[in-house]
């Protein structure tokens, strides 16, 4: 009989589904009674459902779905409805933001990055309103709502990136394409236009917290896998028992490294990373056109990268931005 169990050992229960706890009279209807997958089972639990989708739910994967649509049948139409030439293309197709000529005006020509508007509206509506299913949700549960926060500061990045920016510099144009490599040309684009985003201290923070997380996600992952035969897993009984998985964990790191975060701390440590990536990366972004035209010129000026001796030629970055 198997007994100790662990994410490659699965012996995978069948029963009644669990269907949680009894909510509140009046709260949203579960849907479905739950069913197995096998293959889940594998990586997880192997019970889907029942879920809560609600009317926040239900509103969110509408939208979600027009956007998709209206992304999707913009792209069919720019390879003109040829669905073999979609599909070959696919990761390539864009649909683009209005022209610089519409400023910030939300009544733009369909055809022009009207269309464009439509889709980040609702692609917005959807991912605001599933981030009020995640708090709404998290409190029906009687937990915190540190799921909710840390969410918001990805789409605060988001908002940033493709709404409070651009309305700053009261231009759609600023804003990010819909497309695979499209939206990476605008990053890279981005980058060159703005003088060089490495030169962005807050690129910089976002960049440490974002290696920072893989790094933490890697030991914590790591460590609580190598207590797993002392079942780490188990957090009740690592409360209460001496020489248990969590207290080895602990003492492997203060040997290692003389320092331990604590089973709670290290969680801490992990939303804090993660959601500092996010939060100064939107802070940088929302900086770049509007207080700072040329990092790499602010650098210089602020000594954060080197002055070169004159070498005579004009750097054709001195000599202000184009178009401006
Ligand atoms: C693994 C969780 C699952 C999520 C996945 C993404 C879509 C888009 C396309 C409708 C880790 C689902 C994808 C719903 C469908 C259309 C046209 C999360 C996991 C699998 N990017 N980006 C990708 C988005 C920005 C950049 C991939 C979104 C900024 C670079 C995917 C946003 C900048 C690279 C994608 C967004 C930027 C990517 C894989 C929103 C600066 C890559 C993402 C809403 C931050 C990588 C071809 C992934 C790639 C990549 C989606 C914003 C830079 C298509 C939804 C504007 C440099 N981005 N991105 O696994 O392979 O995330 O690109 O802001 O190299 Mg991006
Ligand atoms: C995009 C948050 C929004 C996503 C949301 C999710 C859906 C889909 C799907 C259910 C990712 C909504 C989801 C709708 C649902 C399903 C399936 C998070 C997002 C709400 N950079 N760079 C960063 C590095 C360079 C540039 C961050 C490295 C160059 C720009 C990160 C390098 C140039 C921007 C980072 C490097 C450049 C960034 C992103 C190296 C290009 C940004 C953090 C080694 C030539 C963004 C301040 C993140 C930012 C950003 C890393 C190089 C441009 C740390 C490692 C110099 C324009 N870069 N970068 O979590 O915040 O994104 O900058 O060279 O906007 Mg960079």
């Amino acid at each position: 009989m198997a007994t100790y169990q662990n994410i490659f050992t699965q012996v995978q229960l069948r029963g009644e589904p669990e269907a949680g706890i009894d909510l509140p009279e009046g709260s949203e209807p579960r849907i479905g009674a739950g069913t197995f997958n096998h293959w889940l089972g594998l990586i997880g639990h192997a019970q889907i459902g029942p879920v809560y989708l609600g009317w926040t739910g239900v509103l969110s994967l509408i939208l979600g779905f027009v956007a998709i649509e209206i992304i999707g049948l913009n792209m069919l139409a720019s390879v003109n409805w040829n669905p073999i030439q979609f599909v070959r293309l696919l990761p390539w197709l864009s649909l683009e933001p209005p022209g610089p000529e519409y400023g910030f005006t939300p009544f733009v020509p369909l055809a022009k990055g009207g269309w464009w508007i439509l889709a980040g509206f609702s692609l917005t509506s959807s991912v605001l309103l599933w981030w009020v299913r995640t708090y709404t949700r998290a409190r029906a549960l009687g937990m915190g709502t540190h799921v909710a926060w840390a969410f918001l500061s990805a789409i605060w990045l988001f908002l940033v990136l493709g709404f409070i920016r651009p309305f700053f510099m009261g231009s759609w144009a600023e804003s990010v394409p819909f497309g695979i490599f499209p939206h990476l040309d605008w990053t890279a684009a981005f980058s060159i236009r703005y003088g060089n985003l490495f030169y962005n201290p807050f690129h910089c923070f976002s960049i440490a917290f974002l290696y920072g997380s893989t790094l933490l996600f890697a030991m914590h992952g790591a460590t609580i896998l190598a207590v797993g035969r002392y079942g780490g897993e188990r957090e009740i009984e690592q409360i209460t028992d001496r020489g248990t998985a969590s207290e080895r964990a602990a003492l492997f790191w203060r040997w290692t490294m003389g320092f331990n975060a604590t089973m709670e701390s290290i969680h801490r440590w992990a939303w804090w990373f993660a959601v500092l990536t996010t939060l100064t990366g939107g802070i940088g972004i929302l900086l770049t056109g509007t207080v700072v035209d040329n990092w790499y010129l602010w650098a210089q000026q602020h000594g954060y990268a080197p002055s070169y001796p004159s070498t005579g030629v004009v750097d054709p970055a001195t000599l202000g931005s184009a178009g401006k």
